[in-house]
């Protein structure tokens, strides 16, 4: 855990978030701003950056993608979008890796 990371904070309850799944390796909570009726966000418990470093992490990088997995089941989602947004110019403003789970409603092609 890092000192001062929101989401490690989330994945320890220090600070509330609802959580929709978790396992010894990923926790999946809701985001606090959902753009959609399911918006699911899936961390590596481990500190990790962004998906660059994750991907030196294969055991953690399974886990999020078999949490991601497990939430849409849970969420009862045949469709959805799987995002995780790499750099501010990209859209990250959490920089603990994480992974988006959108679904709940149509979504377009591209995305802005
Ligand atoms: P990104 O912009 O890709 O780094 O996504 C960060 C997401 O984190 C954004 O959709 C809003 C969400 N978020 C920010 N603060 C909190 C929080 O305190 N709790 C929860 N559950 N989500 C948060």
């Amino acid at each position: 855990m890092l000192n001062d990371c929101l989401f490690c904070a989330i994945a320890a309850g220090e600070i509330p978030g609802t959580i929709v799944h978790q396992d010894e390796l990923a926790v999946a909570f809701r985001d606090i701003d959902p753009v959609a009726p399911t918006h699911v966000l899936v961390i590596p418990r481990r500190h990790v950056r962004d998906l660059g470093e994750l991907a030196d992490h294969a055991d953690d990088a399974q886990a999020v993608l078999a949490a991601v997995r497990e939430v849409a089941r849970i969420e009862g989602l045949a469709d959805y979008r799987t995002v995780l947004n790499t750099g501010a110019g990209a859209g990250q403003s959490v920089f603990h890796v994480h992974a988006h789970v959108i679904g709940g409603r149509g979504l377009s092609w591209p995305p802005g």
